[in-house]
């Protein structure tokens, strides 16, 4: 290649060029396209063109990524999001979570929502149980929602959701399981605490019977989640939190299938007498 390829391209007369392939690409783009998007397709493009570059595709090779993508795209609906979960075991998911929930020491980490959250689920009193189903481990949740000076919140509404003892979520077994099956909203008392009836929650395959999961068994990778309960903690006038508690024993706890796990979101679960295990998490923090 000589110098003058990409003195020739600074000029802009648009022939495609392998040295400086992106920057062909990327010079298409016009004045009257929105900054943003220019920028997010430019810096995509730039790093994609890097890639193929360190990586020299057979033909084969890139078709059979196109129709990775493809075989995802034909397994999405109103159900299943297989670009989702794609994102998640990726780490972007998390990535894209973190960036966006940077928050001072002391407040409750953020982390993912996931595909099972239903907006509105049954309203209980505090101490009264989700568990529908009788099966598991009976556990009981208490927790205070304060703000990062430490003070109680009061009337934060506390949603959680979490898997059965089988390892799904109610919207997963329509018909098997009750409805609203482990999920349920939650008020704080004056003193900002909550607490609920549960069972102690259990890791989980996300669902591998995709291309998602073909990807995954073809890098010698499991599917599961570390056991994790949901929140989502809101109050007027306080930033929403999302996110789990996890279970300290859980043997992928260091190996979540979509790397959800922060250090502070693992509870204790301590055994309180014959019946009930209790987890007391000082959490969670919504802030100004
Ligand atoms: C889940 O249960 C979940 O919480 C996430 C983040 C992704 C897939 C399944
Ligand atoms: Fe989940």
């Amino acid at each position: 290649m000589t110098s003058n390829k990409s003195a020739i391209h600074e000029q802009g007369n648009g022939y495609f060029d392998e040295e400086t392939s992106a920057d062909v690409v990327n010079a298409r783009m016009g004045d009257a396209a929105d900054p943003r998007l220019k920028q997010i397709l430019a810096v995509l493009t730039k790093h994609l063109h890097a890639a193929i570059k360190e990586i020299e595709p057979t033909q084969d090779e890139w078709f059979a990524a196109i129709k990775f993508l493809t075989d995802t795209g034909h397994m999405c609906n109103s159900w299943r999001q297989e670009f989702i979960l794609l994102s998640d075991v990726l780490g972007v998911t998390m990535l894209v979570d973190s960036i966006n929930h940077r928050r001072p020491s002391g407040a409750t980490p953020n982390t993912i929502l996931g595909p099972f959250y239903v907006e509105g689920s049954p309203h209980y009193r505090n101490g009264e149980n989700i568990c529908l189903d009788g099966k598991g481990e009976p556990a009981l949740v208490r927790g205070r929602v304060v703000d990062v000076q430490g003070r109680p919140v009061a009337g934060a509404t506390v949603e959680v959701w979490q898997t059965n003892n089988d390892g799904f979520y109610d919207v997963q077994q329509k018909g098997i399981q009750p409805e609203n099956n482990l999920r349920g909203t939650f008020s704080s008392e004056v003193d900002g605490s909550y607490w609920f009836q549960t069972v102690k929650p259990r890791y989980y395959p996300i669902p591998y019977d995709g291309p998602v999961g073909k990807m995954l068994q073809a890098v010698d990778r499991h599917p599961n989640r570390a056991a994790h309960l949901h929140f989502i903690v809101s109050a007027p006038g306080y930033e929403r939190v999302i996110t789990h508690i996890f279970t300290p024993d859980c043997p992928y706890l260091a190996e979540d299938a979509v790397f959800g796990v922060k250090r502070d979101l693992v509870a204790t679960f301590d055994k309180v007498d014959d019946q009930h295990l209790a987890t007391e998490y000082g959490m969670p923090s919504p802030f100004l």
